[in-house]
């Protein structure tokens, strides 16, 4: 780290996330931004996420009470890749065409054309995300995927499943995310956890925060049980409301995970207020005290944070107050890089 570098005071105009000063050789941890929205169904905007959350990340303090010096080992933000942008335009604008006919295209030969595009795009993007994952993990870093729409991680899943055999994924979300294609698309957000269930080897997956959902996804994560534990924000609400403490509940969700995890984060999880802007706002759901809580409570308990994503923010195609989205996923990026960083022994933490 440059000798100059003050974490006390304000970023400066040409630091890298969260004005940090690390070159991508020097950093631990990578994240590399997946600006891809091509299904988004009803909001927009995820694709500018990570631009918007690095911009954001400059006011995140760098000073954690927890996990001491989160940024000491090294955090480098790649440039966003040209060709996804390219991709994304190509795609999103084929299935906006799609989504407007409810992806009904049986009869129509041209929406037919415009459906083979978008799959065809999304899986060049799923190969590109899976090549450069590996390239980040080969060379021995940390890798933290920042989409996009919840489709962006496919890749790095894949490559994140040769890399720790027996892994398992913590979900956050508000959806089920099993549909078996969406309007069409095999890639869709609405189906990355069943495409990652019937296509890349994890040992469990374990969801938390669901709320809206097909009776389809419910009876596939039920046939599915030996493999998948769902926490239903119905579930952790009655709970709540009963008088079990959150310690307990998390420690629960906790149980169901193996040693070696990957958190893939939908930021909808969260109570709309955290994400007003984000593509299929729900509400309900957690607070982010309590996922931050839960992670780090996961960690405490001896879960090896391996990687993670972070998804759907959206810094706004609704309204102008976008900002908010952004800042709230700068600091939950931090607080997953802290744990993260804690839970591979890269740094000491503590209660504040
Ligand atoms: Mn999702």
């Amino acid at each position: 780290m440059d000798k100059n570098f003050d974490p006390n005071s304000a970023a400066t105009e040409d630091s890298g996330i969260f004005g940090l000063p690390f070159k991508e050789a020097d950093a631990a941890l990578v994240y590399l931004p997946v600006p891809w929205e091509a299904t988004a169904s009803y909001g927009g905007g995820t694709a500018k996420a990570p631009a918007a959350i690095f911009q954001a990340s400059r006011q995140v303090d760098l000073f954690d009470g927890e996990v001491r010096k989160p940024y000491e080992p090294g955090l480098f933000f790649k440039p966003e890749s040209k060709k996804i942008r390219e991709w994304n335009k190509t795609a999103k604008a084929a299935a906006q065409k799609i989504i407007a006919h409810g992806g009904e295209v049986s009869k129509n030969k041209t929406l037919q054309k415009s459906l083979a595009l978008v799959n065809g795009l999304s899986e060049k993007l799923n190969e590109e995300v899976y090549q450069e994952s590996r390239r980040i993990l080969e060379a021995k870093k940390i890798l933290a995927v920042i989409g996009g729409d919840h489709s962006a991680p496919y890749g790095a899943l894949k490559a994140a499943a040769e890399k720790f055999p027996g892994f398992g994924i913590l979900h956050f979300d508000a959806h089920h995310d099993l549909r078996r294609a969406y309007e069409g698309f095999t890639h869709s957000h609405a189906s990355i956890l069943y495409n990652v269930l019937e296509n890349i080897p994890v040992s469990r997956l374990v969801q938390v925060g669901i709320r809206d959902f097909c009776e389809e996804e419910f009876e596939y994560a039920r046939k599915k049980s030996s493999q998948v534990s769902v926490f239903y924000d119905a579930q952790i609400k009655a709970s709540l409301f009963s008088g079990e403490p959150w310690m307990g509940i998390a420690s629960r969700i906790i149980s169901q995970l193996p040693e070696k995890i990957w958190i893939t984060f939908d930021i909808d999880a969260l109570d709309p207020r955290f994400c007003p802007n984000t593509g299929t706002p729900v509400p309900g759901g957690l607070d982010l005290d309590q996922a931050v809580y839960l992670i780090s409570l996961a960690v405490k308990n001896g879960r090896k944070i391996v990687g993670f994503d972070l998804n759907e923010v959206s810094p706004g195609a609704h309204s102008q107050n976008g900002e908010w989205d952004a800042n709230v996923g700068a600091r939950l990026l931090y607080k997953m890089t802290a744990w993260t960083l804690a839970s591979l022994g890269l740094r000491p933490y503590s209660r504040p």
